[in-house]
């Protein structure tokens, strides 16, 4: 069976992460996700990273380094996480998710991660400041 990559970002600026709350499908509707999305054929992770933001959140990012790891999500598909900042616009809901949040390193317990997303979530709160 040939495994897509799901690539999601954990998305910075000023010192917090980018947590986005999904509002489909049923089964994952109101946990919480670093955006992202499936890689199309022919992308790379980064190009796929980009795009996903883009269509979902209507934001221009910059990718930066991946997060060593890789979580099987369920079967045949497989999710990894790049570090991205936001080089011009707001973030907006646009599709897949219902609200966003910016979050500190202190406030990252505050949602419900999704479980497949939580070790790249500990991962990515170790890149943010302390304050
Ligand atoms: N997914 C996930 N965690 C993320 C991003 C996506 O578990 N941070 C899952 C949800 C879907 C699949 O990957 O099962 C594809 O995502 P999407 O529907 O956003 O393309």
């Amino acid at each position: 069976m040939t495994v897509r990559v799901v690539v999601a970002g954990a998305v910075y600026d000023q010192g917090r992460l980018l947590a986005a709350r999904r509002s489909a499908p049923p089964e994952l509707a109101g946990r919480w996700e670093l955006p992202g999305g499936k890689l199309e054929p022919g992308e790379s992770p980064q190009q796929a990273l980009v795009r996903e933001l883009r269509e979902e959140l209507g934001v221009e990012t910059e990718p930066g380094e991946r997060i060593p790891g890789e979580w099987p999500l369920k079967p045949g598909l497989v999710l990894q996480v790049w570090t991205a900042r936001v080089v011009s616009g707001e973030p907006r809901p646009l599709q897949d998710h219902d609200e966003l949040r910016w979050l500190t390193r202190h406030e990252l317990d505050t949602v419900d991660w999704l479980d497949q997303d939580r070790p790249a979530v500990a991962e990515a709160g170790r890149r943010l400041p302390d304050g």
